[in-house]
């Protein structure tokens, strides 16, 4: 059984969520995202949901130390066993040295680091249009233009460090969210 360790790193708005729905749809794999994860615990007001709170209204990330302790729990249940997507992690890079060395303990190295690439207007629109429909604390003109300051400093890096590891697949994200998945599918599949 081939297990398809994949994640999935970009600016925000640039479609992680909305891809990676349609990814693990295809690939029959289970979905991990930090940010759908820390949310849900914020609005059942958990411990970690109260921790994380402050960071995520600001547009900041939640510290690596909590963020780990989160995936590691998810990782080691049985339904991920046999691989995942991880969405919107690793956002930094200890977060990402922290990965590995967890995966390398259970002898399956990531397939794939999928980067979306937009320009920064397009995504900022996007965001503005999400926060009409869906009134996210996080979607507002100030915490975007934080979300979007941290992207280039914190995560950025993870570009190149996944490039010198020769799993880096960048994918243009402007499109229609079908023609976007499309160049996903043809590239994922052909590594399956
Ligand atoms: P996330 O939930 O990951 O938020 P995001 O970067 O905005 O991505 P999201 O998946 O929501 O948006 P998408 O691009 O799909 O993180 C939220 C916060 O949680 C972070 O700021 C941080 O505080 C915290 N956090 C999460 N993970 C963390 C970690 N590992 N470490 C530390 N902190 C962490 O879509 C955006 C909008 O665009 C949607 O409305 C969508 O419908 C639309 N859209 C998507 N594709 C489109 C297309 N092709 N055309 C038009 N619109 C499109």
């Amino acid at each position: 059984m081939t297990v398809m360790l994949i994640v999935f790193i970009g600016p925000p708005g640039s479609g992680k969520g909305t891809q990676a729905k349609r990814l693990v749809s295809h690939l029959q794999i289970p979905h991990l995202s930090t940010g759908e994860l820390l949310r849900s615990a914020k609005s059942q007001d958990t411990p970690l949901g109260r921790s994380a709170a402050g960071y995520m209204d600001r547009g900041q990330l939640v510290p690596d130390p909590l963020v780990l302790e989160l995936v590691a729990e998810c990782l080691g249940r049985p339904e991920f066993a046999k691989g995942c997507l991880l969405d919107g992690f690793p956002r930094t890079l200890e977060q990402a040295k922290s990965l590995d060395q967890t995966l390398a303990q259970r002898g399956t190295p990531l397939a794939l680091a999928v980067e979306l690439r937009a320009d920064e207007n397009e995504l900022v629109t996007r965001m503005l249009k999400r926060a009409a429909a869906e009134k996210r604390v996080d979607d507002n003109p100030q915490t975007i233009a934080e979300r979007m300051e941290v992207y280039k400093r914190q995560t950025a890096p993870l570009v190149e460090y996944y490039q010198n590891r020769g799993i880096l697949v960048p994918i243009d994200a402007l499109g229609t969210p079908d023609e976007v998945f499309e160049r996903i599918r043809a590239v994922v599949d052909a590594r399956r």
